[in-house]
């Protein structure tokens, strides 16, 4: 506490010592009523100033009206680093870092993506490499290299988007309606033997119910090689069913017309949703079979066109659904569920 003769500096020491130790709101409140209150120590030696001789008052004034504004500072200054305290040690509280953290969804393969990749591992097994092409394609590709040419009835088996003419140059380009074009593609540029897988997004302008999508993925296989035969083809779709699908699944191979192929076939797997003989299923309407792919021997007039010797090399193809593999696989009754997004569906696989 200040003595009655205690010196200015010594009161300011005690009173900057005492706001210090002050910890709380309520301490800070005793600290100024009792230093800068009505009759705090500051104030009564301010009152005392009319005492002292006249030569002092002038220069005792003004040392104690600095000394009372420096204390005011001191005061605000306290306050504000007591509630800074304050504050942070409620966000301490609030922040516990010992509570275990929220979990984290795992992201994943979207069950088409995954399919795709088991399908394209099972033909790397088998010795068919991958290779990509352009979704958007010209007419002359998707069509007329391929046997379709315009006005063919099998045309209308590819509901096509065509791309506005005025946006092409006047070239008849579309959306590949099937990833057959790089069959032509690819011969035009490789010479026998080929085996190639050729993965890729199909666009179809029809309507879309349990089993068709207006996008849909293709996987398409072509091999040409000396004396490849029909014996083949089957060999391999029978191999690659075994491998995706095991060898519980029954297979059924028969006849099929696609133009770019002599014999077409195409190979469907047995109904998983009904006993086969249902005519209400959504999945096989009732015959028991859910068609997964056409196939065929490589038309010798495609081979011709892409300058192959067709008395020495023969060649098969095949294109596939990876929605339809993907219903197959894992029971999913209706195609539209893949492309709606729904994350409860999509966490299932
Ligand atoms: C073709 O697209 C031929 N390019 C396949 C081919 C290739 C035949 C090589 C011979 C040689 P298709 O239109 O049948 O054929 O379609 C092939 C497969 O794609 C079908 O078996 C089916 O699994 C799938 N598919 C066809 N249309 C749709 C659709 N709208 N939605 C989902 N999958 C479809």
């Amino acid at each position: 506490m200040t003595s009655p003769t205690a010196t200015l500096a010594e009161v300011e020491q005690d009173a900057r010592e005492r706001l210090a130790a002050a910890s709380d709101e309520a301490a800070l409140e005793a600290w100024r009523t009792g230093v800068l209150g009505r009759s705090g120590t500051l104030t009564g030696l301010l009152r005392g100033i009319g005492a002292l001789p006249e030569a002092e008052r002038k220069h005792a004034g003004a040392a104690l009206n600095v000394l009372k504004q420096s204390l005011e500072a001191a005061l605000e200054e306290r306050r504000d680093a007591l509630r800074a305290a304050a504050l942070a040690s409620t966000v301490a509280d609030a922040l516990d870092v010992t509570l275990p953290g929220r979990p984290m969804r795992r992201g994943r393969l979207h069950p088409v993506t995954q399919v795709r990749r088991e399908i394209l591992d099972v033909f790397a097994r088998l010795g068919f490499a991958t290779v990509e092409g352009p979704e958007v394609e010209l007419e002359r590709y998707n069509f007329d290299l391929l046997r379709i040419p315009e006005h063919h009835p099998a045309r209308d088996m590819w509901d096509t988007f065509w791309l506005d003419p005025s946006t092409t140059e006047g070239v008849s380009m579309l959306l590949r309606t099937h990833t057959s074009p790089m069959q032509a593609r690819f011969m035009e540029t490789h010479e026998p033997p080929i085996r190639i897988v050729v993965p890729g997004r199909c666009y179809r302008y029809e309507a879309t119910d349990a089993t068709h999508e207006w996008m849909l993925q293709q996987v398409e296989l072509l091999a040409v090689d000396e004396g490849l035969s029909m014996a083949n083809l089957k060999g391999t779709l029978q191999e690659f069913a075994r491998q995706m699908f095991g060898p519980q699944r029954k297979v059924l191979m028969r006849n099929s017309y696609f133009p770019f192929v002599e014999p077409g076939v195409e190979l469907s797997v047995d109904c998983f949703v009904c006993p086969g003989n249902d005519p209400a299923c959504p999945v096989c309407r009732g015959s028991g079979w859910i068609e997964i792919m056409g196939a065929g021997m490589v038309h010798p007039e495609i081979l011709e066109a892409a300058g192959y010797d067709t008395r020495r090399y023969t060649g098969f193809a095949a294109g596939m659904g990876v929605e339809r593999v993907t219903m197959l696989k894992y029971g999913i009754t209706d195609i539209r569920n893949l492309y709606q997004n729904d994350p409860r569906f999509l966490a299932q696989f």
